[in-house]
């Protein structure tokens, strides 16, 4: 649409462009809301303090996630425009891999985002795809917006729910219905990642290929020591480590001075 380049091999930040790149088709296709783009400018500028790489808090914070959707009854994966436009094929794969259920819940609700969701995951695997049908709809009345009307057979009688790249709320709404809510969040100090009771600080695109390699050693594990990778979790302590690393990272920065020298060799 008018701004479409081809990004060029050779940029430095390549890898970075060609995840826009997919957050701008997936919204001229309908499937990423025009707030999406704005919420990823703000996970870019926490992924640059955090290095762009996947640090250890993060990695703990999936395995407990994953322990977590192993031994729960009812998980389900909710969808929104980001998360199918960023990592569709994957999150369908690990859904399957717990056993978890799909659900499209959206902030920005429309009947065509909906749909146009509903029909990447369907494409990208997906047997069954909930939150698409009317007669199956239910009112979370604790939350005000949207995002209260879901599936009866999926988030409603849900024990586990899995909310990548969250809008506070609802996180809380969840929360105080006793459920139990794993995020992916690039900014600790979200309310979201807040309010989960399992917040993994880390970009979706790193990490849920991550979670799909210890899922797959994970499932090996028996009920007994599932349950102790959980109890030994602590959301708060992973916070923190976040934090920290991240203002860590920018004091070094700080102090070996940040101009690179290749800059300096042009006056
Ligand atoms: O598709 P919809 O209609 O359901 O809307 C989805 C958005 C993302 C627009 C909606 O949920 C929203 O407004 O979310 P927020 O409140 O902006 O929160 C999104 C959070 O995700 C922010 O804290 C970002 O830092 C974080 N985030 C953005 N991109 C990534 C990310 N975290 C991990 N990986 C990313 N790639």
């Amino acid at each position: 649409m008018g701004d479409e380049i081809e990004v060029p091999e050779d940029h430095p930040r390549v890898h970075s462009l060609r995840i826009r790149e997919k957050l701008i088709k997936g919204l001229e296709k309908g499937i990423v809301a025009k707030a999406g783009l704005i919420a990823h400018g703000r996970g870019e500028a926490f992924d640059y303090i955090l290095g762009e790489t996947t640090r250890d808090f993060a990695e703990e914070a999936m395995k407990a996630a994953i322990a977590l959707f192993l031994l729960s009854n009812k998980p389900v994966f909710s969808v929104n425009g980001n998360v199918a436009a960023l990592v569709p094929r994957e999150y369908v794969e690990l859904a399957k891999i717990v056993g978890a259920e799909l659900e499209v819940n959206l902030f920005y609700r429309t009947k065509e985002r909906e749909e146009a969701i509903a029909s990447v995951l369907r494409e990208s695997g997906a047997e069954r795809v909930l939150g698409v049908d009317e007669e199956e709809r239910e009112v979370i009345k604790e939350i005000s917006h949207m995002r209260r009307f879901v599936d009866r057979r999926g988030i409603f009688i849900a024990d586990v729910v899995f909310v990548p790249l969250e809008d506070g709320d609802r996180t809380m709404a969840l929360r105080k219905l006793g459920k139990k809510v794993v995020t992916i969040d690039l900014n600790p100090l979200s309310r979201t990642a807040q309010w989960a009771h399992i917040t993994i600080v880390d970009n979706i695109v790193r990490a849920i290929p991550r979670m799909i390699e210890i899922a797959k050693e994970m499932r090996k594990m028996s009920k007994e020591e599932l349950r102790k990778v959980l109890e030994k979790y602590s959301n708060e302590k992973i916070l923190s480590k976040a934090l920290n690393t991240m203002c860590e990272r920018l004091k070094e920065l700080a102090a070996k001075g940040i101009i690179l020298e290749e800059v300096k060799k042009y006056p």
